[in-house]
């Protein structure tokens, strides 16, 4: 059994390496849900489709999220309504089915676990694809906008609103000191074979996870089992803001400030090529540090990586 804790992007990119190298049903996604939503009256669960649509091989390959081939008629309505006002956040006309059918299964009462479930089951997903909790947590983002110093909106408003240009000041998780886990989290960790800390974004993808009370021990627990991948390469964050994030916060914009975030979790941590000198100072931090062409530019690069990951946890054992 292989657990991986995800984010979005990079994390549906590993995962879509892992299912060539291991057969799909022995793998368990705990993928974030800080940057859920509610738009509309709609749940969206951005990572879980993000990570559902790229294994189901309907990912919009432009953006890297919503659905491949997607119409927006909707949403061009929704914009003439509203001058615009409502039409910030791209919801696809198929996509839309997605959050309608998750808003309605939710409404009934089943929880976030299960509808997960049985949407992976309609795009005939075989691993199991978990949200890290069933309970809400908002990853909540304090940042400087024109207007005001220490502003805080929510996770959709500064990555899409303000198309993450803004400096972040802090980040907090609403709702997550009374968050569980969602069922089989913490059994899918302890039963692990490898724990695979995916290339996100390490604040508000990965940090949300481990965040649920229980798992960071869980995995800590686990510590010579895990190897993470950095998401940070040569000082830069493929997609995304991560890097700029890490420095806004006091880290260290590099695999170092990743290695110093992720010591206490993982033994081991693969870096890329272009940051094999700074291999040292990543186990100065207390990793292993692993060097590797970490770019998955494509399945066969993504298929390789994952093949190196599951060959990289700690030899011997130790915690
Ligand atoms: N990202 C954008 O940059 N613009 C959008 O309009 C947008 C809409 C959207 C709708 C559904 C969905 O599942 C994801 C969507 N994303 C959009 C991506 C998403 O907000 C972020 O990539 C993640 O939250 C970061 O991991």
């Amino acid at each position: 059994m292989i657990v991986a804790l995800a984010g979005g992007v990079g994390a549906a990119r590993m995962l879509s390496g892992l299912v060539e190298v291991v057969p799909p049903e022995d793998i368990t996604a705990v993928v974030n849900t800080g940057d859920d939503t509610v738009m509309h009256g709609l749940r969206i669960s951005p990572d879980l489709d993000t990570v559902t649509y790229t294994l189901s091989g309907m990912i919009n390959p432009e953006t890297g999220w919503g659905l491949r081939g997607e119409t927006w008629s909707a949403m061009t309505e929704l914009r003439q309504y509203s001058g615009g006002r409502l039409g910030w956040f791209n919801l696809g006309d198929r996509d839309l089915g997605t959050h309608l059918y998750r808003t309605s299964r939710l409404s009934e009462g089943a929880p976030l676990s299960q509808v997960t479930a049985e949407i992976a089951a309609r795009w005939g997903l075989g691993l199991q694809i978990l949200p890290m909790s069933d309970d809400r947590v908002e990853t909540r983002i304090v940042i400087d906008d024109a207007t005001v110093a220490g502003r805080e909106v929510s996770f959709q408003e500064y990555f899409v609103g303000a198309r993450h240009e803004v400096p972040v000041r802090a980040i907090r998780l609403a709702g997550i000191d009374t968050a569980s886990p969602a069922p089989g989290v913490l059994e899918a960790i302890a039963a692990a074979h490898t724990v695979v800390i995916c290339p996100s974004n390490p604040v508000v993808s990965i940090g949300p996870v481990l965040s649920v009370p229980g798992v960071g021990p869980a995995v800590s627990a686990r510590r010579s089992h895990v190897v993470a991948v950095s998401p940070i390469i040569a000082g830069r964050a493929l997609k995304g803001p991560a890097d700029r994030m890490l420095a806004e916060l006091g880290h260290d914009r590099s695999v170092v400030g990743v290695a110093r975030m992720w010591a206490p979790f993982a033994a081991t941590m693969v870096i890329d090529d272009a940051d094999r000198h700074l291999a040292g100072a990543v186990e100065a931090e207390g990793m292993r540090a692993v060097v590797a062409p970490t770019v998955m530019s494509g399945p066969e690069e993504a298929a390789a990586l994952a093949h190196m990951v599951l060959g990289a946890a700690a030899p011997g054992g130790a915690a």
